[in-house]
């Protein structure tokens, strides 16, 4: 079996593809592009679609390589019955989740602004998870779409790197998976989250997982 090094930290990251699964996380345009669920809680979107071209290229890479690709996206039924009111009653109430909104209802499945954004759709084969939380193995089927696929380690990317991607990451992690976050593949509305993130996530010798640049992996295929 091929295995692959990435010069990662806090050590090396070793994979073998055929056992790893890229997972990018909600890049939707609820919270990519003005108008959706991100631009409600009142951040600046235009931070995130500076990872769209690192995304893409990270794509296009697991694509060749033959990985698994999972996408994620954070949703919640037309009716809200997945949506705790713990959740649904945060944030201004004219732009709360389900509320009607310029791309149509706030991170409603199904809805124009709930969709991936173009440049990163997921194509005939790859999996697409939709979440009711931050976490993507919490109330979804990811955990048995991995296993019965014998994947042991995830490839993550996406956003924002300290809701989503580190929720997901640290549920990986309790899962027994290997997890390497590519460090110029996600993005917060905070910068300096991103950056605590990421020395959280490689702290104490790897306590949730590794981090490395796209061009480490470039490098590591
Ligand atoms: N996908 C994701 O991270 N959901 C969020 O709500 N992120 C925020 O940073 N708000």
């Amino acid at each position: 079996m091929m295995s692959i090094e990435v010069k990662a930290l806090p050590s090396p990251f070793v994979f073998e593809p055929q056992h790893t699964a890229l997972v990018i996380i909600d890049m939707q345009r609820d919270f990519i592009e003005p108008g959706g669920f991100g631009e409600s809680l009142g951040n600046d979107v235009s931070l995130l679609a500076e990872i769209v071209p690192s995304v893409a290229e990270l794509l296009a890479l697991a694509r060749r390589t033959g990985l698994l690709v999972v996408h994620t996206r954070e949703s919640h039924a037309p009716d809200l019955s997945d949506c705790p009111p713990a959740k649904r009653l945060r944030g201004a109430p004219q732009m709360r989740i389900g509320e009607p909104g310029p791309m149509g209802r706030i991170l409603v499945r199904g809805e124009p602004g709930n969709a991936i954004i173009d440049a990163l759709a997921p194509v005939e084969g790859e999996l697409v998870i939709d979440k009711p939380g931050k976490g993507a193995f919490y109330a979804t089927r990811l955990s048995e779409a991995l296993s019965v696929r014998g994947i042991t380690h995830l490839l993550f990317a996406g956003v924002t790197t300290e809701v989503c991607v580190q929720t997901s990451m640290r549920e990986a992690n309790d899962r027994g998976y290997e997890c390497l976050l590519i460090e110029d593949a996600t993005a917060s509305y905070f910068p300096a989250f991103k950056q605590a993130s990421l020395e959280m996530i490689r702290s104490q010798g790897g306590i949730v997982g590794w981090t490395a640049p796209l061009a480490a992996l470039k490098k590591g295929l």
